[in-house]
C-alpha cells in the first residue's frame, strides 16, 4: 500500500447521505455528543471537521503530487494574514454547500446560524494582511506549489468598540474556543535563539559561532488553503512561541515564588502573544524585532527541511526555492539564510551570497518613509549579534560595488548604505533591495515612485531588478461569497460562472449595461444588499469609506465634507437634496492619537446629525464597530460610492478600491495608487476624479504650502473649520482643526474645494438613476483585471518563474 499516494484512504463520499454519515460520525466520535443534545457549537465544530476532512483529503493528494514532481516552490513570508471566516469559503471551495445545508438541518440548525460562530482569525492589520490572504488563495487556485508562513498571534488585531467617545480597544482572543480549521504540527517545531554573543571559528574569516542567551521554541500549526475549481490545497503555516522546558524554574516554584518561576516562560511566549505590540517604547520595539526574527528563523529552517527531504546538497536550492518577502517585516531572513549557510552548513561566503540573492524577492507596500522599517543598531547588536555582523559584511561588500560604479560619490554611499548614521539604524528596505533578485511595487504609480524617489539610487544601480505587480483581490471572497445576489445575476447574464476563476470575463457585462431590465435587476440587488446591511435608508446614496484610519488616507477630508453638507442643509432646509448615508469603518493604531481624534470626531458629528431633525432626513453618519473581513463582506455589496481620497502619492495601491468597484460602487478618488488603473479601465466618465496628482502634491510643499490661505479664501471651508475650532464637535474636533490649520501634512485643505465640487457631480449623476446604474455595471464589467489570480499569474511569470503543478482528481 502506497500511503504517499493516498491509496488506502477511505474515500469521502460526495452524496448528501455520505456527508450526513460523516457528520454524524464526527459528532459521536470526535465531539462525543449525540444528535439530541448537540448544541450550535457542537454542530459548528462537527460541520467544520466534516468539511475540513474533504479538503484534507485533497491536501494529501496535493502533497503527493508535489512530492512526485519536486517542483520549484514559492514560500510567502508575511507578518500578517487576514484570512477571513473559513466556513463559508471552505463550503464553496469543497463544493459541499448544498449537502452540508441539508445535513445540518437534520441536526436542527441552519448554515447561517453556524456561520455566526465562525470567528475570523484577525492576524493582520489591514490591506497588507488581506492581500497576503488573497494571494495564497490565488496561488492555490493557479496550482502553484506554495506555503505561506506567518505568526499565530494569540491575540489578533484588537476588537474595536465605537461609542461617542471614539475607539476603545479590547483584546481579540479569536481562538478562545479553539479553531477547527487548524492542524497542529508539534513534530515540526523549531528552536530559535536570541541575544548572547559570537565566537570566532579558528581559521575562518567569515564563519562564527553564535551562542544565544535565550532559546525559544516555535511550534507550527497550519490552515488549509484550497484552490477554487482545482484540486490543489496548499497551506499557511503559523508559528506559536513556546517556552522550552528549561525555562520553568522548578526550585523557585517549590519555594512559593510562583510568578518568578514562570517569568522566563512568559517572556518567551509573549513573542506570539499580540500582533504589532505598541512600539512606542524600547521594549515594544525589541518585541517586534523578536517577532520578526522568530517568524523568519522558524520558517527558514522549515524551508530547508522541506528542501532536504527531496534534494541533496545546495546546488539546487535557489532553483527550487523562491522566498517572497511581504514588506520589510521578514527582511532579516536575508541575514538569517546567510548565517545558516555560512555558519551552520559551512558554505563559502560568496557561494552563500549567490544562493541567498537568487532565492529572495521583495515586495514593497508603502511610500511613507516612516513605514520603511529601520532598527537601532544597538538593539540589533543586543538581540541578534551575529546578524548584525553579517549585515555589516553584506554592507561593506555592497558599498564596494557602489564605489566601483560611482567612484568618489561619498554622498551616494551614505544614502545607499544599509546602515544609516545619526542615529545608527539598520535600514531594512535597503537590506531587502540588496539581498534579493527582484523588487516590486504594488501598483503602477507606486512602482514608478519607488524608482523615482524612495529607492531611486538602487533603481539607477540595478534597473532590471525593479518591477511592478499590481495588487488584486479574490473574486471568490469579495464577489461570489460577499455578494451572492450579484454573483447569480452575473452568472445568468454571462450564461456561465467561469468568471469566478477568470474574472476578465466580466467584460461580457458591458453589453448588458444598455439593457433596461438588467439595470433594474442590478439596482434591485444593490437595494436588497443595503436592506441587509441596515445601515440607513436603502434609497439613500450609500457613501462608504472603509479602511484603516490614517491621516494620509484623509478621513478628515470626508468629515469636512460631512460638516459642510450639515451646514448647507441647516442654511437652506427647504431645498431638495440627495439623501446620503455616510458609512465609516476602520481601526486606528492604539498609539496613533491623531487618528483616534478623527474617529472621535466622526462619532460626535454622527451624534449631532442624528439629533438634528432638520438635517437627519437627508444625512446620516454611521460607524459600525470592529471593521474586519467579515464586516467588509457585508458593507462592500451595499456601497454606492467608494471613497478613495488619499493624498496622491501616498497610498501604495489600495485594495478596498478594487473590491468596491467590482461590486458596482463608483469611485470618487484621487490619482493615487491603483485608483489610476481602475479609472483607466472603467473609463473616466465612470469615475469621479478630483484633487492634486502626485507630482503637484510633492511640489505644493516645495513651493510653499500655507493651509491658512485656503481657509481664508473658501467660506465653506472656513465655516467647517470654525465649527471644529469652536469646540462644537468636541475637543477632538479642535485638535483636528488645529493640526489642519497649522501644518496639514496631507494637503487636506488644498484638495477640499475640488473634492466638494466633485461630490456635486456625484449628486447630479445619482439623480439620473439609469445613468448611475449604467456606470455601476460598467465598473464591475471592466474591473476583471483586479483579480488576485491575475496578480499571481504576474508574479509567477515575471518574478518567481514557477510553473503550476496540477493535482490529479481522485477518480
Ligand atoms: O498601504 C498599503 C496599501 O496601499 C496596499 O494596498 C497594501 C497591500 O499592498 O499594503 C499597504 N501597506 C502596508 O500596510 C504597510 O506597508
Amino acid at each position: 500500500m502506497d500511503l504517499r499516494q493516498g491509496i488506502g484512504l477511505r474515500k469521502l463520499g460526495k452524496t448528501a447521505e455520505e456527508f450526513q454519515q460523516d457528520l454524524l460520525s464526527n459528532l459521536y466520535y470526535r465531539r462525543g455528543t449525540t444528535v439530541e443534545s448537540a448544541s450550535a457549537r457542537d454542530a459548528y465544530e462537527t460541520l467544520s471537521q466534516t468539511v475540513r476532512d474533504r479538503l484534507a483529503e485533497r491536501r494529501a493528494r496535493t502533497a503527493a503530487a508535489h512530492y512526485a514532481s519536486n517542483p520549484r516552490w514559492v514560500y510567502y513570508l508575511s507578518a500578517e494574514y487576514l484570512l477571513g471566516a473559513q466556513l463559508e469559503q471552505n463550503l464553496l471551495y469543497s463544493g459541499t454547500g448544498e449537502i452540508a445545508a441539508e445535513a445540518v438541518k437534520a441536526l436542527g440548525f441552519s448554515i447561517e446560524d453556524l456561520e455566526d460562530l465562525d470567528i475570523e482569525p484577525g492576524l493582520g492589520n489591514g490591506g497588507l494582511g488581506r492581500l497576503a490572504a488573497c494571494l495564497v488563495d490565488s496561488m492555490a487556485t493557479r496550482d502553484i506549489p506554495a506555503v505561506g508562513y506567518g505568526i499565530r498571534y494569540d491575540l489578533g488585531i484588537f476588537r474595536q468598540i465605537i461609542t461617542e467617545n471614539g475607539q476603545t480597544e479590547l483584546p481579540d482572543d479569536w481562538a478562545f474556543q479553539g479553531n477547527p480549521w487548524e492542524f497542529p504540527a508539534p513534530d515540526d517545531r523549531q528552536t530559535v535563539g536570541f541575544y548572547g554573543h559570537t565566537e570566532p571559528v579558528p581559521g575562518s574569516q567569515t564563519r562564527k559561532v553564535w551562542v544565544p542567551g535565550e532559546i525559544v521554541l516555535g511550534e507550527p500549526s497550519h490552515m488549509l488553503v484550497p484552490g477554487y475549481g482545482t484540486e490543489t490545497v496548499n497551506i499557511v503555516r503559523l508559528w506559536s512561541a513556546k517556552a522550552s522546558e528549561a525555562s520553568f524554574d522548578l526550585s523557585r516554584f517549590s519555594a512559593g515564588q510562583y510568578a518568578e518561576a514562570v517569568q522566563e516562560a512568559v517572556r518567551a511566549e509573549n513573542i506570539s502573544k499580540v500582533l504589532y505590540p505598541d512600539d512606542s517604547t524600547e521594549l515594544g520595539r525589541e518585541l517586534r524585532l523578536k517577532q520578526q526574527y522568530f517568524l523568519v528563523s522558524c520558517s527558514l529552517r522549515d524551508i530547508i527541511r522541506r528542501f532536504r527531504l527531496r534534494n541533496e546538497g545546495w546546488d539546487g536550492f535557489a532553483e527550487k526555492t523562491v522566498i517572497q518577502l511581504n514588506d520589510t517585516h521578514p527582511t532579516i531572513a536575508i541575514a538569517e539564510l546567510m548565517r545558516l549557510l555560512v555558519d551552520e552548513y559551512e558554505l563559502e561566503w560568496d557561494r552563500a551570497w549567490e544562493i541567498t540573492r537568487k532565492t529572495f524577492a521583495y515586495t514593497c507596500h508603502t511610500l511613507l518613509p516612516e513605514a520603511l522599517e529601520t532598527w537601532p543598531v544597538h538593539l540589533f547588536e543586543r538581540l541578534l549579534p551575529r546578524h548584525l555582523e553579517i549585515i555589516y559584511l553584506i554592507n561593506m561588500l555592497f558599498l564596494r560595488e557602489v564605489e566601483a560604479r560611482f567612484p568618489g560619490d561619498d554622498d551616494r554611499l551614505r544614502r545607499m548604505s544599509i546602515i544609516g548614521e545619526e542615529p545608527r539604524m539598520v535600514r531594512m528596505a535597503h537590506l531587502a533591495v540588496v539581498g534579493t533578485e527582484a523588487v516590486n511595487g504594488v501598483a503602477e504609480l507606486h512602482s514608478k515612485l519607488l524608482r523615482e524617489t524612495v529607492l531611486d539610487d538602487f533603481a539607477e544601480l540595478w534597473p532590471a531588478k525593479f518591477q511592478n505587480v499590481t495588487n488584486g483581490i479574490s473574486p471568490r471572497r469579495f464577489v461570489r461569497i460577499a455578494n451572492p445576489r450579484l454573483s447569480d445575476l452575473i452568472t445568468e447574464g454571462l450564461g456561465t460562472d467561469t468568471w469566478i476563476r477568470d474574472l476578465e470575463r466580466l467584460e461580457g457585462l458591458e453589453r448588458l449595461a444598455d439593457d433596461a431590465s438588467f439595470r433594474e435587476r442590478w439596482q434591485a440587488i444593490k437595494r436588497a444588499n443595503k436592506v441587509d446591511l441596515a445601515a440607513g435608508d436603502p434609497d439613500s446614496l450609500t457613501d462608504v469609506m472603509i479602511k484603516r484610519f490614517h491621516e494620509y488616507k484623509r478621513q478628515q477630508l470626508k468629515v469636512l465634507h460631512v460638516i459642510t453638507l450639515y451646514h448647507r442643509i441647516r442654511q437652506d432646509p427647504g431645498r431638495d437634496r440627495v439623501p446620503r448615508t455616510v458609512l465609516f469603518a476602520g481601526k486606528a493604531a492604539p498609539a496613533y492619537h491623531a487618528a483616534k481624534d478623527i474617529i472621535r470626531l466622526i462619532a460626535t458629528v454622527a451624534a449631532t446629525i442624528e439629533k438634528d431633525p432638520v438635517v437627519s432626513p437627508y444625512l446620516k453618519v454611521v460607524f459600525p464597530s470592529n471593521y474586519n473581513v467579515t464586516l467588509a463582506e457585508k458593507i462592500i455589496p451595499a456601497a454606492d460610492l467608494s471613497e478613495q481620497i488619499s493624498l496622491a502619492g501616498k497610498e501604495a495601491s489600495g485594495t478596498g478600491n478594487m473590491k468596491l468597484a467590482l461590486n458596482g460602487a463608483i469611485t470618487i478618488g484621487t490619482m493615487d495608487g491603483a485608483n489610476i488603473e481602475i479609472r483607466a479601465r472603467v473609463g473616466e466618465e465612470n469615475f469621479f476624479l478630483f484633487g492634486l496628482d502626485a507630482y503637484e502634491a510633492a511640489n505644493a510643499r516645495i513651493n510653499g504650502y500655507f493651509p491658512h490661505r485656503y481657509y481664508e479664501h473658501d467660506p465653506e471651508l472656513r465655516a467647517a473649520l470654525d465649527a471644529l475650532g469652536s469646540g462644537a464637535f468636541g475637543e477632538s474636533g479642535q485638535r483636528v482643526a488645529s493640526s489642519l490649520m497649522s501644518w496639514d501634512e496631507y494637503l487636506t485643505l488644498a484638495d477640499f474645494r475640488s473634492y466638494l465640487d466633485c461630490q456635486e457631480q456625484v449628486e447630479q449623476a445619482w439623480h439620473d438613476r439609469e445613468r448611475w446604474t449604467r456606470m455601476s455595471i460598467l465598473n464591475t464589467a471592466h474591473c476583471g483585471f483586479f483579480s488576485s489570480d491575475r496578480t499571481i499569474a504576474d508574479y509567477a511569470a515575471r518574478i518567481w518563474r514557477v510553473a503550476p503543478v496540477p493535482v490529479p482528481h481522485d477518480d
